[in-house]
């Protein structure tokens, strides 16, 4: 018994739910489910998760998906208030950055990968690419105001924001204009799993760049 991750590292969330699990020290069974073989169909996985994404968590049979969901579930049960803050307004900016990544930086990343990945297109797209850079501007204006993306210590937001960054720099991206975001993502080696974010994020970014017009 115990918990239970289903992972797949070349997977940004998967990897920041890895992370969150490492960083809190918590005996884990990582099970991989290779996307590329879409073992995610498989019918015992599609029981366990009915939108059969990962990452997932079985806390003992209590099942969760959604890696913002996991982390903050896992943090609280854990009583990590260094990680995800009790005080309310440090909670709200911690969380307003965890939708920042959801629904704001990740979006914009897989609108240039996704297309390279599965549609034939062998390029990343300049309004794509400017879309991108809007959103780092912003995040390297968070971070000319802190040291961490929400506030002065780590907390779950880096973690996620981490997984984002590290795909985003596999793709040999520029990241000259946002020196906050390379000094942060500098500090965040610090953070347990960060070389599996890097391995898988490597992966993920090589499977990309081989699909681009030479
Ligand atoms: N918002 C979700 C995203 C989960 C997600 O989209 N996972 C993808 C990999 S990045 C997946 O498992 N795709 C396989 C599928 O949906 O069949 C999270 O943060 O966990």
């Amino acid at each position: 018994m115990g918990l239970k991750l289903y992972h797949y590292s070349i997977s940004g969330p998967s990897r920041s739910a890895y992370m969150a699990i490492k960083t809190m020290g918590i005996p884990v069974e990582v099970i991989i489910i290779d996307l590329m073989k879409k073992e995610q169909l498989q019918e015992s996985f599609v029981k366990i998760n009915p939108q059969h994404c990962v990452p997932t968590v079985d806390d003992d049979g209590f099942v969760l998906w959604e890696s913002k969901a996991i982390a903050c579930y896992l943090a609280e049960k854990h009583g990590r208030e260094d990680l995800y803050p009790k005080e309310i307004k440090h909670r709200a900016i911690v969380n307003q950055r965890l939708y920042f990544d959801s629904a704001t930086l990740l979006p914009h990343i897989r609108a240039i990968n996704h297309p390279i990945l599965f549609e034939g297109v062998k390029e990343i797209r300049k309004p794509l690419k400017d879309n991108l850079n809007v959103t780092l501007g912003f995040l390297n204006q968070f971070l000319s105001e802190s040291k961490w993306v929400a506030g002065e210590t780590m907390t779950l937001a880096d973690i996620a924001i981490s997984s984002s960054i590290a795909t985003v720099s596999a793709l040999d991206w520029d990241f000259s204009e946002f020196p906050n975001i390379q000094r942060w993502f500098k500090q965040c080696e610090a953070i347990a799993g960060f070389e599996e974010n890097i391995k898988g994020a490597t992966l993920y970014g090589q499977a990309v760049k081989k699909n681009l017009e030479k």
